[in-house]
């Protein structure tokens, strides 16, 4: 690349992490979940030329420190010193970290957790910094991790490392996430919280996994009504999708004032999924993040699951294109994995209806869609304004950053709010004070 290339790159409006080395990893035969889709992403990505109209970064592996700034330190030695080849001299800690078939012990673990969890924290960061307006992390968005407790495919919740940076420099930050199941894992960190909304849609019933999200799960607490669920029945199409997310979102941002947004794209909601029991095509999933970006706040954009990998593929570097305001045509570009998307080898393919092999009923009902909005605004106006934070100045910023902090000093609504002297190693304490 030359050298203006280069700075032109540093000037974007959006930053992209990706590690060559991300899509090696393996959960192991016939586990779902597959980290090569991440390469083939990236592949459509760069065969868009997409590469070009952002700036691109390695991640870097988050440190053991970083990863401590949620997890247990015992999870974390775990997870650092367990390995395919050792994992009989742990069998009380498989229990106790909920290592199961879900989530095994695979060659390089603790590498995949670092690198994923790296780039959120990175891209959390930039935004702290101001450097890009919206930055993409395909690899994280793992949402059912716990603090000491491996879930659903995920062992770092990178999602919660990276709203924690952020709330070193934001007083508010909004979760949104479209992943079809509940994302449990970043409610639980916040739950007590009125510094970060989270709003998850995602299949609830039939003992979907995870089994949580119902309606009446609101927060508590200081974080009464900041944690919004709207559950949702097989097989609901675009139309229903944006019926429910684009006034709910809005009724988020308007109640809540959000200074960043943190959005988990996983692509198990899109139909033919492997797991997933939504009927969204490439499109009706690439509005809510048109719609997320509309906002014109800072943004995050992360994957999650997405377990048919043509598809996830197709979705995320649909999404991509969006965010830097590119066009790209219907017919996929030439590279080493066009023989994943035969017979049609569109960026479009057909997700549910004739053609595409799905036969998901779409059991959501205009009643039923309306009922949950419903609830939902209802509990969205109990809550009495955006709560203010007072931010500080902090220690190991740069001056660059706390000059930042203090011009974006969040006070003007008069309510009382909480002193947040964001030392490092405490925040999560002083979040919950
Ligand atoms: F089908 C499988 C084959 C092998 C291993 C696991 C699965 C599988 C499918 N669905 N596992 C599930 C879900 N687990 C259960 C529990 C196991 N039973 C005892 C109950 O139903 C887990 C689904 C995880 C979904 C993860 C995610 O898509 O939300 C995600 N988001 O970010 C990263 C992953
Ligand atoms: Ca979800």
């Amino acid at each position: 690349m030359e050298g203006s290339d280069r700075d032109e790159q540093r000037h974007s409006k959006v930053s992209y992490f990706y590690h060559e080395g991300v899509g090696n990893f393996h959960y192991g035969p016939g586990h779902p979940m597959k980290p090569h889709r991440l390469a083939l992403t990236h592949e459509l990505v760069v065969g868009y030329g997409l590469d070009r109209r952002m700036a691109l970064y390695k991640p870097h592996a988050a440190s053991e420190e970083e990863l401590l700034m949620y997890h247990s330190p015992d999870y974390i030695e775990f997870l650092r010193r367990v390995n395919p080849d050792n994992t009989e001299q742990f069998e009380n800690d498989l229990t106790r970290f909920n290592i199961v078939t879900d989530s095994p012990i695979f060659d390089g673990l603790y590498d995949f957790c670092r690198l994923y969890s790296g780039g959120s924290i990175d891209g959390a960061r930039q935004l702290n910094a101001g450097q890009h307006e919206t930055v993409v992390n395909w690899a994280g968005g793992l949402h059912h991790a716990k603090k000491s407790e491996a879930s659903g495919f995920c062992y770092i919740n990178d999602i919660v490392l990276a709203i924690l940076e952020l709330l070193r420099y934001h007083p508010r930050v909004l979760y949104i996430d479209i992943d079809v199941h509940h994302g449990d894992g970043v409610q639980e960190a916040f739950y007590v919280t009125d510094r970060v909304m989270t709003l998850s849609f995602h299949k609830f019933g039939d003992h979907f996994f995870p089994g949580t999200g119902d309606l009446p799960e609101t927060g508590a607490r200081k974080g009464k009504y900041y944690a919004v669920n709207v559950p949702l029945q097989n097989g609901i199409d675009d139309a229903g999708y944006a019926y429910v997310f684009q006034p709910l979102v809005q009724a988020c941002v308007e109640n809540f004032k959000p200074s960043a947004i943190v959005l988990q794209c996983g692509a198990d909601s899109l139909g033919c999924d492997r797991l997933g029991t939504f009927n969204l095509s490439v499109h009706g999933h690439g509005e809510c993040v048109r719609y997320v970006r509309s906002f014109g706040l800072p943004l995050m954009v992360l994957g999650g699951g997405g377990y048919t990998i043509r598809n996830v593929s197709r979705c995320w570097a649909y999404e991509t294109a969006l965010l830097v305001g590119a066009a790209v045509s219907n017919d996929l570009p030439q590279g080493p994995y066009l023989e994943y998307y035969a017979p049609d080898y569109r960026l479009h393919p057909p997700t549910s209806g004739p053609g595409s092999g799905n036969r998901i009923e779409n059991l959501n009902t205009r009643e039923y869609l309306d009922g949950v909005k419903t609830q939902v605004l209802e509990n969205l106006r109990r809550l009495q304004g955006a709560p203010s934070v007072q931010m500080h100045i902090v220690p190991h910023l740069t001056d660059f950053e706390n000059e930042r902090l203090l011009e974006s000093d969040d006070d003007q609504d008069g309510i009382d709010g909480m002193d947040m002297p964001a030392r490092r190693p405490s925040l999560l304490a002083d979040i919950y004070k």
